[in-house]
């Protein structure tokens, strides 16, 4: 984004793998437009509500199809412009589509409950209503996914939709919005590009508001939203731990680590950032996980071998090479060439409990190698940050896994699998500074973008 002395600000998206390759340059639509569009959304809302169960189902099921006869063409665009190698983007584009399946037959799940009265004749009951004008703020990393799996539950249960996505996925974010309003009456879906003046305003003017990005700026969206009174969930950093124990199969945990260390170039809120290896899993684990590293496929996202792509632009690449800097280098630590903003899949180690690889959230393919001495002490290495997204914990005793993790401070636990990758019909979310409010996806999120209004019903006569 830019600013001209008038102050206008223009929104200008690139190709990561090739930055003189402009996908678009449009003018930030300014804060009264948000305004504007809230306000539509909001008289469509009323309508689209009374439509009925199985028209929005109907609405839904039609954008997942228009999502897959697509595909192909999406995921070329998330390639160009978010740089995700693209088998990741054919599997984003897939996701894309079971989200809207799946969310197409939420209009029909009940939306309360039945009571007996605690005294006398009549009947209690519940029911969930929409809020009204849901407002998305979503990042560039999932352009497809992420805005999908806000904006079907939100539609689902009768609210409408302002969405505004990061500027890096402005182009993604307009086919997205094409493909979701030819499906649905006008004024249900808009899109709004932007940046943080349109964020601001939309925090500002929705009714209810489901943010995923950074931790500073979600805290600063959760903070606004709570002042309005109106629900606010926000998805932002993590700093994932990986835990191996001595049974684990140390090969097969270091492929998945890999995967969800480099895949996408660590750029995932799910990605691991800290391996800790438990006792004498540290040898082997260095050796099996440092080959493995150094033999991703790093390139050209169109190419369908690449699993590490570039970063998304130059200050995001030199964040990864800073987060190196002093420390021994078991694999990577090398930038390759561009165009394009790539760094290989970097593994270090005896990395201090203060560094910042192990403080903050670097966003790309690197990771600290740290041992435990036992599974309680990786446990309280893990909880030892401010955030607590997800774990990965790779062994081969069931008691570990169902009854030596209930220290970890993390929303999830992942078994013998990447820490990247969830499951969109499950909730998703996590402690600390990675998560505020209400869990998204799965059911939880029927019940985040609606309240439950409780009905008295007495009888008329009481003959
Ligand atoms: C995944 O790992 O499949 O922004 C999803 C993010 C997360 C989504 C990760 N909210 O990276």
């Amino acid at each position: 984004m830019t600013t001209d002395p008038t102050g206008v600000v223009t929104l200008t998206s690139r190709n990561p793998a090739d930055p003189a390759d402009v996908l678009l340059s449009i003018p930030a639509p300014g804060a009264f437009a948000v305004a504007d569009a809230v306000e539509r959304a909001r008289t469509a809302q009323t309508a689209w509500l009374r439509g009925g169960a199985a028209a929005r189902s109907a609405a839904l099921g039609a954008v997942a199809s228009a999502f897959d006869a697509a595909s192909a063409e999406l995921a070329d665009l998330a390639v160009r412009e978010v740089g995700k190698p693209v088998a990741e983007a054919r599997a984003e584009v897939a996701r894309t589509v079971a989200i809207w399946r799946y969310y197409a037959q939420a209009p029909y799940e009940p939306t309360g409950t039945v009571h007996e009265t605690a005294a006398g004749p009549g009947l209690l009951l519940t029911r969930r209503r929409p809020h009204g004008v849901a407002g998305l703020i979503t990042p560039w990393n999932f352009p497809f996914a992420i805005p999908s799996w806000k904006a079907a539950p939100a539609l689902a249960v009768g609210n409408s939709v302002v969405l505004k996505p990061a500027p890096e996925a402005t182009a993604c974010a307009l086919r997205l919005a094409e493909i979701v309003e030819k499906a649905l009456p006008e004024g249900v879906f808009t899109l709004l590009p932007g940046g943080a003046t349109e964020g601001g305003a939309l925090v500002s003017a929705a009714d209810v508001v489901s943010f995923t990005g950074s931790t500073f700026v979600g805290q600063a969206v959760a903070a606004r939203a709570t002042a309005r009174g109106i629900p606010v969930q926000a998805e932002m950093g993590g700093l994932n731990a990986a835990i191996v124990l001595p049974d684990a199969d140390i090969e097969r945990a270091a492929a998945d680590i890999t995967a969800a260390l480099a895949g996408y170039a660590g750029q995932k809120c799910t990605a691991t950032s800290r391996v800790i290896a438990v006792g004498a899993a540290l040898d082997p684990l260095r050796e099996a996980l440092t080959e493995a590293l150094r033999a991703v496929p790093v390139g050209d996202p169109a190419d369908p071998a690449t699993v590490c792509g570039p970063l998304i632009d130059e200050r995001a690449r030199d964040r990864v090479g800073e987060a190196w800097q002093g420390l021994p280098v078991l694999a990577g630590g090398t930038m390759p060439a561009g165009p394009g903003w790539y760094a290989a899949p970097t593994l270090v180690e005896k990395a201090a409990a203060d560094h910042r690889l192990l403080r903050e959230e670097v966003f790309g393919p690197i990771a600290a190698l740290l041992s435990a001495d036992d599974l309680a002490e990786a446990v309280r290495i893990t909880n030892s940050v401010p955030y607590g997204l997800v774990t990965s914990v790779h062994t081969a005793d069931l008691d570990t896994a169902l009854h030596g993790l209930d220290a970890l401070d993390t929303g999830m636990i992942r078994i013998n699998a990447p820490s990247s990758g969830v499951d969109f019909h499950l909730p998703f979310g996590g402690a600390k500074e990675s998560s505020h409010g209400p869990r998204e996806q799965g059911r939880a999120a029927l019940e985040f973008y609606t309240s439950s209004r409780t009905y008295t019903l007495s009888p008329a006569r009481t003959t």
